[in-house]
């Protein structure tokens, strides 16, 4: 055991989770658990292999689907969106063990906050051009950020939405992620939707959390192809930690039956995995998938924080962050106090002047009802959801119709309007 789980301050902070009221922003942890990073960030981790975000763009063209080779095409693009769904994952749920030693607690992130910046395009014949991100905390109560991620010069856009709900069990966290991301390729004709797995933290007892994934995740193409991950981690089917088994198959019907999976990829999310044809992994007639450890991630670029805008995450949360990095609790305490209390007063203010903060990118769409008029461009997800057989209620992410889960009245989902950027005028990245 490290000396941190022995000491006074993570014995009661596993106190505090034990009493925890459902909002994990409320749990004081010690000051070595702190992350000086905010939640708003974390939208970045979709975008840290461009060339593989975009690579699904360079198979075929719009006219592919109607073409000899219409299944081929598909399926090489369904196979391509799982790769970079799952080359996400390392950098998502690992990059805090990675370079801070364990999972962290990160920032709450205010409403307003943003988060905003890009990647150069780092291929020699410059196929890729530019790739923008734009995060933006749409919620503080509960928390939610919208985030849109696209590259203009292939057309190609990601944007998607995420909250988390919170369980304590006796040695570990359960999370279930709410939202969902909706990739677009516009030359292509062709959008993907993804669900977004469960998670738990594990290491708890021992003051070194980590994350591990559990459940499924679901990628369902406009072509019908659908992806289906599950996930587990050490002691289940593999012994291994962050395992995964992806199945792509033909449509939603033939996933019903795993003996119709096209193909079977295993392996480590975190490490390596293979790919198989067909629904058996044992055959010798495999190939690599994807080395997550063979790429470092690429980094986004973001503005020196002199010259940010004061919504923006890093300007904001600087003297809190600097506190954090000084590990002085009493320091950390006031900062935080600072901004938490200014915030306070902003909401004060617009609720005695009966106005609400309206947010910059991001809008809520009502998603119950397909348009009225066929003809009317529809939400991806609504087709999306429909074809693989999920809820469009605002349920745990992936969950499927008539599912428990599957309950409550509200079908709103967050959206990216892309007017709002183009006109804007004080946001620069
Ligand atoms: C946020 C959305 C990202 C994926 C992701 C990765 C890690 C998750 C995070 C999400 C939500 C907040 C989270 C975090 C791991 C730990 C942290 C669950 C889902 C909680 C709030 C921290 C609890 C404190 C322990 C470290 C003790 O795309």
């Amino acid at each position: 055991m490290s000396s941190a789980s022995s000491s006074s301050s993570w014995t009661s902070f596993l106190k505090s989770i034990a009493s925890y009221n459902g909002d994990l922003s409320s749990l004081t942890a010690p000051p070595f658990i702190l992350s000086p990073t905010s939640l708003v960030e974390y939208s970045q981790f979709w975008g840290e292999h461009p060339d593989l975000l975009i690579a699904p763009n360079f198979i075929g063209d719009k006219n592919s689907y109607n073409g000899p080779h219409a299944d081929e095409v598909a399926q090489d693009r369904i196979i391509a969106v799982t790769k970079w769904f799952i080359s996400t994952l390392r950098s998502q749920y690992c990059s805090r063990n990675e370079s801070l030693g364990s999972e962290k607690k990160p920032l709450n992130p205010f409403l307003g906050e943003l988060f905003v910046g890009k990647w150069g395009d780092s291929t020699k014949d410059q196929r890729l051009g530019e790739t923008i991100l734009l995060s933006e905390q749409v919620s503080h109560h509960p928390p939610v950020t919208g985030y849109a991620i696209f590259n203009d010069k292939n057309n190609v856009e990601l944007q998607g939405y995420n909250g988390i709900k919170a369980s304590i069990s006796t040695t570990s966290i359960n999370v279930k992620q709410y939202g969902h991301a909706i990739l677009k390729f516009k030359d292509l004709g062709e959008d993907f939707l993804v669900t977004l797995p469960p998670l738990h933290i594990e290491g708890l007892i021992v003051a070194s959390p980590f994350v591990e994934l559990e459940g499924k995740s679901i990628i369902q193409s406009s072509s019908g192809y659908i992806s289906v991950i599950e996930f587990s981690g050490r002691g289940y089917f593999s012994g291994k930690k962050n395992s995964f088994k992806a199945r792509i198959f033909k449509n939603k019907a033939a996933s019903e039956n795993k003996d119709n999976a096209l193909f079977t990829i295993h392996g480590q999310w975190s490490g390596k995995s293979q790919i198989h044809p067909g629904s058996s992994t044992s055959g010798k007639n495999h190939s690599e998938f994807y080395d997550a450890n063979s790429k470092d991630p690429e980094h986004l670029v973001v503005k020196p924080i002199a010259k940010q805008n004061e919504l923006e995450s890093r300007k904001a949360w600087n003297s809190v962050a600097q506190a954090i990095k000084s590990g002085n609790y009493d320091l950390i305490h006031k900062e935080k106090s600072e901004l938490e209390n200014a915030q306070r007063e902003m909401r004060r203010q617009e609720q005695e002047n009966n106005i609400r903060w309206d947010t910059r990118f991001f809008e809520e769409h009502d998603l119950e009802d397909l348009p009225s008029d066929p003809s009317e461009p529809s939400d991806p997800f609504i087709g999306l959801s429909i074809m693989a057989n999920l809820s469009r209620k605002n349920a745990p992410s992936g969950t499927a119709n008539g599912d428990k889960e599957d309950k409550g009245s509200s079908y709103l989902h967050w959206r990216f309007n892309r007017e709002n950027w183009d006109n804007e005028k004080e946001i620069t990245i």
